[in-house]
């Protein structure tokens, strides 16, 4: 069984006058306000959604520590087979998740999908780490001695994820940490809280079938508060953090202050180079779908395009016409490419960030705009933009959730590499060039200071296999593949004498 907290007995209850589904709870102190997940496609209210209370996450974490006690004992293959079934249910259900994402959070149903096929991957990532979770052996420097190290379970992760990936980051979290033997302990953006029912729900069958004791999948609805409480939670070894550079800080700080780990995976100000050498009809599909995918907003995303003057021209031209085939509509309907942003809010955002270009000095090569009349009653849609920008204007600086690509012109290659390293962030980064020693150059240690960087490739759209995350206020935390694994676990160093007699180390004599 698991727990599907803040819910004791928690039921979807059809069927209100207006048509509505409410998450009731038997709780009835409820101080914080209910939770309304609109959806940006249409601005309806699908759904409303108690938050937790604190009595709730106290239970919760309650129930999740005396978890870990018998989780942490299940062998970790076997604990891959759960994992292994419950990436079976995610397979059974993409169709139906992947569509309640692209509905709840906006991005296409291509999109939606795809985020739902990594969680597939992940878990299939995590059922063969189950059995991989190496420590190294050591020679010991005496004689009769052995050491070795062991990786342990951490115990109990909180994940704090946000709207954009409302699925995908909280199971390349909760996979990995489940066959490490942690417990998890979600709370999903407010913004997106039926997407978490929803996989809490896919998984239930499997929880329950294995006799998984109750508390290793938990959920926790709320906002900032909830996060809060994680933060500042001593019995929460690690806090896993998706989101913004600002929540990061006070993540870190909270955590930090209590002497506890953090995960960080923060904003991107992400760029792609485009020289000389470049194959642009490779570089141009790129560029636009990492610019427009998910309607910019991804930490992926690629904001910034640095281009050398003697294809500058040209690549403007040739970015200007893709963006004219960009059809924007609703992300349900698959002949659109891009749908709408998360909410109003988001579209202020951009429309803040615009006046900024503009009177900062900028030229726009694509326009911006707000989308009004049939198909765009959310008022969420806005059309992906180009504005010629200079790096160090302090919009360019920052990170806008919105679909809105700065073009910037550069000479050398070293300029180019200062440039896209000339921001706080440092997530993803690409060059697009055929010249091999460029290639390199970007790669090596005089390059990219970001944690991905790609050739020929855009920013957006990493495989689960590698690990991801990135440097300066993108916080350093790596989640996902590679041995990403480690910050889920301890790591404890162990000398065995075998032998007769007690030699100390350092060539030390102590005689009695
Ligand atoms: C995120 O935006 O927080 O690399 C995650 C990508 C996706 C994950 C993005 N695989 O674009």
């Amino acid at each position: 069984m698991q727990s599907i907290l803040p819910l004791p007995t928690q039921s979807v209850k059809p069927g209100t006058s207006t048509g509505q589904q409410f998450w009731h709870s038997a709780t009835t102190d409820r101080s914080e306000k209910i939770i309304d997940s609109f959806s940006p496609a249409d601005g309806q209210l699908i759904a409303r959604v108690y938050p937790s209370t604190r009595s709730d996450y106290d239970r919760v974490i309650e129930t999740a520590q005396a978890a870990f006690q018998e989780w942490r004992l299940v062998p970790a293959p076997r604990r891959g087979e759960v994992v292994r079934q419950m990436g079976e249910q995610f397979r059974q259900y993409k169709r139906e998740l992947g569509t309640l994402v692209s509905y709840e959070m906006g991005k296409s149903l291509q999109e939606g999908l795809g985020e739902v096929q990594e969680i597939i991957d992940i878990c299939d990532f995590a059922v063969g780490l189950s059995r991989q979770l190496y420590g190294l052996a050591m020679h010991s420097e005496r004689p009769a001695h052995r050491m070795m190290e062991q990786w342990h379970p951490l115990g109990l992760v909180g994940i704090i994820s946000a709207f954009n990936f409302p699925v995908a980051v909280w199971s390349w979290n909760a996979m990995i940490a489940w066959v490490c033997g942690d417990v998890c302990i979600w709370k999903p953006s407010e913004k997106t809280p039926l997407t978490a029912l929803a996989c809490q729900q896919i998984i239930t069958e499997v929880l329950r079938n294995n006799d998984v004791p109750e508390g290793v999948s938990c959920l926790i609805t709320g906002g900032r508060e909830a996060g809060e409480w994680l933060a500042r939670d001593p019995r929460i070894a690690l806090v896993s953090a998706t989101g913004s550079t600002r929540m990061g800080k006070a993540v870190a700080e909270a955590v930090a202050g209590r002497l506890g780990r953090s995960l960080l995976e923060l904003g991107g100000n992400n760029a792609i180079i485009v020289t000389e050498h470049a194959d642009l009809d490779l570089a141009i599909p790129a560029i636009v779908f990492g610019a427009v995918g998910t309607a910019g907003q991804r930490c992926t995303t690629t904001r910034r395009l640095i281009v050398q003057d003697t294809v500058y021209d040209d690549v403007k031209k040739r970015l200007a016409n893709a963006y004219a085939q960009v059809r924007i509509g609703s992300p349900l309907d698959e002949s659109y490419h891009v749908g709408p942003l998360i909410d109003r809010q988001a579209v202020q955002g951009y429309q803040a960030a615009v006046q900024e270009i503009r009177s900062a000095g900028g030229r726009f090569v694509v326009e911006p705009g707000v989308l009004d009349g049939p198909g765009f009653e959310s008022g969420c849609y806005v059309r992906p933009c180009i504005a010629e920008a200079e790096n160090h204007w302090p919009v360019v600086q920052r990170e806008t959730f919105a679909p809105i690509l700065y073009l910037i012109r550069y000479t050398t290659l070293d300029e180019a590499i200062e440039l896209q390293n000339g921001v706080p962030q440092g997530l993803s980064s690409a060059i697009f060039t055929l010249n091999l020693r460029e290639a390199e150059r970007f790669l090596s240690v005089v390059g990219s200071d970001c944690g991905i960087a790609n050739v020929n490739i855009g920013t957006s759209g990493a495989e689960i296999g590698g690990a991801f995350g990135g440097e300066k206020e993108t916080g350093g935390g790596r989640e996902s593949g590679s041995d990403a694994w480690k910050a889920y676990m301890r790591r404890q160093t162990n000398t065995i004498n075998y032998g007769t007699t007690l030699p100390l180390a350092q060539g030390i004599t102590f005689e009695l």
